[in-house]
């Protein structure tokens, strides 16, 4: 089936934020930031920017009726800024003019007094000077106190991530009105309608139920909208409430890419233990979160990175760490992956540094230490159903890996400034949100009397094809043609409480839940078919591509036509139903449980080329085997592996999120940011599913797909530094992502001298 949204994405037709009708008196809001990344507001003057024309306000602290205060996890941020500001971008006031030009010009005007104090940078400065935003915490497995004695090789190192900045296409925004009797409706680009509505009812001193919150889509969010959607769309609602007019906040490219948190940069310390032959005896890790200015969901990624922290492999005797360091950049944020790739990118560079230690094979130190079925996590969960050997086996097979490695060798034997290395990257990746009362999902059903179906869930489309997957699953239960659908936009009056559609379960908790609802409703239509033909037991009734069927043989008795009977017959043809993950529980007293409904595994085959002279590289080849347990929708679920994986590799490569001394951001626009194009695809690039089963806890036995593909991306960071060291045998190790182009350059020259005496 294809995407639903394709038609109107093609003609340009599907509406998001920006693409809504205005009302009349609209007002255009753009926010004025701080300059400094930390400091004491002396004094603001507003009086020159109000004295502009069209300029009809300057919403701030003082126009806050309820709570200055729009943290999620912790109470800790401030939608504007008071005293204090903490990071470059920190919203401060919010204009509101008659034009965006109006408002932009009135921000300009406006005089602010800080006294600046020193800002802390990284990580590591905030770690040294005690500035945390929750408690470190610490998983452990066996005992890494003592088996260190029986360890043949001890690595030890650091290891570096930088952070990234999503590029979703839409840029963060919310347009927002009154309603009758003071209520306010939002339209916000987030991934958490219910989110949106919390904060904005805390903010605006109102009750819940008078704030509707509504998405019909988003033009992308990658988990820059599960939290940061709220702030613009909270300045939207309660600009509206002070001025009694409706009020559009859309951020320009630069005001998105300054003001909202990104991936969080990471820095590590690790040890290594191996035996004899090559086994993971021990492992420890210290990693310092950089999460910016308050807590956001960094307590939440820095969970999941525990999680992650043994990655694919089993790992008898581990202790990883994380340290949530509270710094003064912008509040770093859920970005696919959400603290996984860090914790899987740092075993995989001690990995790397064994290898070269010990003058073996990257690959043989990763194949003999994969997981096994059975094998326990750091956390306790057994893998179950666990397919990382079989991916890498197949991977290795299907894509002809020894030959591959053969031809790399020729290549590199023949030539002397362009170089080739080739990796292997072993997945597997938790699927559940890791705090588990998020893991429910709702759905709405209504049955209209002509026989067309409308459905909300608590799930938002943001481009990974949700909608399709969640109408497949309502006609396939159904039986009824797919084009008797409509999915109606992700609304708070029509569904409550929803959790952010994140942590790749949106289709598995909303699509479920709308299957429970449409079985309650088939059993209901049953009843009636069952009196219309005179039938003893509904359980003799099946509907199928919509006729009904008596005991397996065809009856006159269609879909519209029962329907019709069903609402004459005073039965309900609406359902709402709720799905909460079975099975699923976590102590975080113990840091034990099991956590997640299944993991998802595969593996990618990268090759590359470097440029030697240059510092340049190409992605020649990805090939991955991939476990889509038994994909309901392959087109849509290849899409989000080829989409991630450029992700991934964008983040181990070119994308470079430079933070200098004073909080600044250095590359602040699309034109130094690179994120990678077209031009930058793998040259191959090849998904295969892998032959497994389908899951009961997924989607029709179709797994999720949304975030575990973006780790791929790590093995091209391995492919490109196995290829310089082609190159440079004596290449100092930095293990530090992303490899971008100019510090493949530099780290190529770096010994180089020593080769030529
Ligand atoms: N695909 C597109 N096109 N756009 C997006 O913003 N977000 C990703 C992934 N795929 C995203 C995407 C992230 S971070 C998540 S968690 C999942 O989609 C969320 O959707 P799902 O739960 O329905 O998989
Ligand atoms: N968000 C969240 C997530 O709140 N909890 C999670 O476990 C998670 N995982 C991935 C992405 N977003
Ligand atoms: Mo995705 S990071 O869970 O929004």
């Amino acid at each position: 089936m294809i995407n639903i949204d394709s038609r109107t994405h093609v003609r340009g037709e599907s509406i998001y934020v920006n693409d809504i009708p205005l009302r009349e008196d609209t007002l255009f809001g753009v926010v004025f930031a701080s300059p400094l990344a930390h400091g004491k507001v002396k004094s603001i003057d507003f009086s020159e920017a109000l004295q502009i024309d069209g300029v009809e306000g300057i919403i701030s602290v003082k126009d806050i009726k309820g709570e200055n205060q729009i943290g999620g996890i912790i109470q800790d941020e401030e939608l504007f800024a008071d005293k204090t500001v903490d990071y470059i971008g920190m919203p401060i006031a919010l204009v509101c003019a008659k034009t965006e030009r109006i408002a932009k010009k009135a921000v300009s005007r406006i005089k602010i007094d800080i006294e600046e104090l020193h800002p802390i940078v990284t990580a590591r400065e905030a770690y040294a000077a005690k500035k945390f935003i929750v408690p470190s915490r610490t998983f452990k497995i066996g005992d890494t106190e003592s088996e260190w004695k029986s360890c043949a090789h001890i690595i030890e190192g650091q290891a570096e991530m930088g952070g990234q900045e999503h590029v979703y296409l839409e840029t963060q925004g919310a347009y927002a009105y009154l309603t009758e009797d003071d209520g306010i409706k939002i339209h916000s680009s987030t991934q958490a309608t219910k989110y949106v509505q919390r904060a904005a009812a805390k903010v605006l001193g109102m009750p819940m139920h008078k704030i509707e919150v509504d998405v019909n889509r988003i033009g992308g969010g990658f988990g820059g909208k599960e939290d940061q959607g709220t702030p613009w769309a909270c300045m939207a609602a309660l600009a509206a409430q002070t001025l009694r007019k409706p009020v559009k906040l859309v951020l320009s490219r630069a005001e998105d890419i300054k003001m909202t948190g990104k991936r969080h940069p990471y820095s590590f310390d690790f040890k290594l233990g191996l035996s004899k032959d090559l086994k993971i005896v021990c492992y420890e890790v210290q990693c310092f979160q950089n999460a910016g200015a308050c807590a956001d969901v960094s307590p939440a990624v820095m969970e999941r990175t525990l999680f992650h922290g043994t990655a694919s492999y089993f790992v008898p005797n581990a202790r990883i760490t994380v340290h949530s360091c509270k710094t003064n950049i912008p509040p770093n944020t859920a970005f696919r992956g959400f603290g996984a790739p860090q914790g899987m990118f740092v075993l995989e560079a001690a990995l790397m540094k064994a290898a070269v230690t010990l003058g073996v094979d990257m690959m043989e130190i990763q194949k003999k230490n994969l997981l096994s079925e059975g094998d326990r996590f750091p956390y306790d969960q057994e893998a179950k159903n666990c397919n990382a050997r079989k991916c890498w086996d197949t991977a290795w097979k299907t894509f002809g890996v020894e030959k591959l490695k053969k031809e790399v060798a020729d290549f590199n034997q023949k030539n002397d400034l362009f170089k080739k290395g080739v990796s292997l990257y072993p997945l597997c990746f938790g699927i559940s949100f890791t705090k588990t009362s998020l893991n429910q999902g709702r759905s709405l059903v209504h049955i209209y009397s002509d026989g067309t179906v409308s459905i909300t869930t608590g799930v938002v489309e943001m481009g990974q094809g949700v909608n399709t997957k969640i109408l497949q699953a309502a006609a396939q239960t159904l039986s009824i043609s797919t084009r008797r659908f409509t999915i109606h936009s992700t609304n708070t009056s029509r569904i409550a409480n929803p959790s952010p559609t994140a942590a790749s379960s949106g289709a598995d908790l909303n699509g479920k839940a709308t299957i429970m609802a449409c079985q309650a409703l088939l059993a209901r239509l049953k009843g009636v078919a069952c009196q219309e033909l005179k039938a003893q037991d509904p359980g003799d009734i099946e509907i199928k591509d919509e006729v009904i069927y008596h005991k397996g043989r065809k009856t006159e008795l269609t879909w519209a036509r029962l329907v019709f009977l069903t609402e004459e017959a005073r039965v309900s043809l609406s359902e709402h139903a709720h799905y909460a993950t079975p099975i699923i529980h976590f102590n975080k007293a113990m840091e034990k449980g099991h956590p997640f409904a299944y993991h998802v595994y595969g593996t990618a085959v990268t090759v590359v080329t470097v440029d030697c002279l240059r510092g340049t590289y190409n992605v020649d080849l990805v090939k991955i085997i991939h476990d889509f347990g038994s994909s309901m929708n392959l087109d849509i679920d290849i899409g989000q592996v080829e989409g991630a994986l450029l992700q991934g590799i964008g983040l181990m490569t070119i994308e470079e999120l430079l933070i200098d001394q004073t909080g600044k951001l250095v590359y602040d626009d699309l034109s130094s940011y690179k994120v990678p194009d077209i031009y930058f695809t793998p040259r191959t690039l090849e998904v295969k599913p892998l032959d497994s089963k389908p899951d009961p806890l997924a989607l029709l036995g179709s797994k999720a797909v949304g975030e575990p593909p973006l780790m791929y991306g790590i093995g091209t960071y391995f492919a490109i530094l196995k290829a310089m060291r082609e190159f440079n045998p004596q290449l100092k190790l930095e293990l530090w992502a992303p490899m971008t182009h100019q510090k493949c350059l530099m780290s190529l020259y770096d010994n180089y001298g020593d080769l030529l005496k």
